[in-house]
């Protein structure tokens, strides 16, 4: 049997003759951001992509088809006040979607899943999921960084977000063998902050830089992505010392109200954004764009690099 997969004309093309494509997630559109900025911005992303010379694949289930590459209407399908509770689809929830011929949208790792089949290589979004503070109790560590350690799709974000608990994201990320660099600096940036805590990656100051790193990563066949940490604009950042007290009432609102599992970073994030009155919804949309822009820059260097091999 075939996959159940459908891939729009111009990522077909695109990958065809070994141009550069992008991966977008549709997670950060159902559950990410409120309607109808989630929308725009997904529409926005898009075009950040185009106007870099690369083809957008923004990605999501849609009647038990795994869409590389939404068209018309699809993206409201994922966002409208009509869909809000469209299901959020992690790896262990993609066959049973699938199957059933249901409707929902990709967080990283099936994002990551997907764009693998379709032959992407690249990935933009927002934030990754990663070890969620208390942990040690919960148990609860993102499906994201499974996923980057066993299939070979490059994802650039903005960091992890401050609500994780990000030392012990960094320390997993190690154990799984997953490589992560930062673009122009050595800290590792916290989201909506340039820095939050004394953590250290290796920096990149160049995007061919990353290309060589995500090609030298396929010849040694080592199967990890890799993640490719970019830090918001100065110019957007919310500073971590006014954020840090805003993001510890958000968490105590959600162990108030038993917000556990997948339903966690949603409730956190739109608690971020009612307590800094969209402020955290603004940066959000800034750094997604500043990664859409990063990641076809680099998928136009990778596709380079193929080209001349
Ligand atoms: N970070 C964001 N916005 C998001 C998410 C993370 O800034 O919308 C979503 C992504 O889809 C990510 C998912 O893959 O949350 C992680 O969820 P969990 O922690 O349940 O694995
Ligand atoms: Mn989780």
């Amino acid at each position: 049997m075939s996959m159940p997969m459908d891939v729009v004309p111009q990522v077909a093309e695109a990958l065809g003759a070994g141009g550069p494509v992008v991966a977008l997630e549709s997670t950060i559109i159902s559950h990410g951001m409120p309607w109808p900025r989630n929308i725009e911005t997904a529409r926005a992303v898009e075009d950040a992509v185009r106007a870099e010379g690369a083809v957008p694949a923004t990605i999501a289930v849609l009647d038990g088809r795994l869409k590389i590459g939404l068209a018309g209407d699809e993206l409201d399908r994922l966002g409208s006040p009509e869909t809000r509770d469209i299901a959020k689809l992690s790896r262990r929830d993609l066959a049973g979607c699938i199957a059933s011929g249901g409707t929902g949208a990709t967080t990283v790792a099936t994002t990551m899943i997907a764009a693998h089949f379709a032959g992407i290589e690249i990935f933009a979004t927002g934030g990754i999921g990663g070890v969620h503070r208390g942990a040690e109790t919960s148990f609860d560590v993102s499906a994201d960084l499974h996923e980057l350690a066993r299939t070979p799709v490059s994802v650039v974000c903005a960091g992890a977000k401050a609500i994780l608990d990000v030392p012990k994201t960094l320390e997993v990320l190690e154990t799984l063998g997953v490589p992560v660099v930062t673009f122009g600096q050595h800290a590792f940036p916290a989201f909506w902050s340039r820095t939050a805590l004394p953590l250290t990656t290796p920096a990149v100051t160049s995007t061919a830089e990353i290309a060589r790193r995500i090609e030298t990563q396929r010849q040694l066949g080592l199967a990890a992505g890799h993640l490719i940490a970019n830090p918001i604009p100065a110019a957007d950042e919310i500073p971590a010392a006014e954020l840090g007290p805003i993001i510890a009432q958000a968490l105590a609102d959600a162990e108030t109200h038993g917000m556990t599992g997948a339903a966690n970073t949603p409730y956190v994030l739109q608690r971020i954004y009612e307590l800094t009155g969209g402020r955290s919804l603004e940066a959000n949309i800034a750094l997604v764009l500043n990664n859409a822009r990063l990641g076809a820059q680099i998928a136009a260097n990778l596709a380079d690099l193929r080209k001349n091999a």
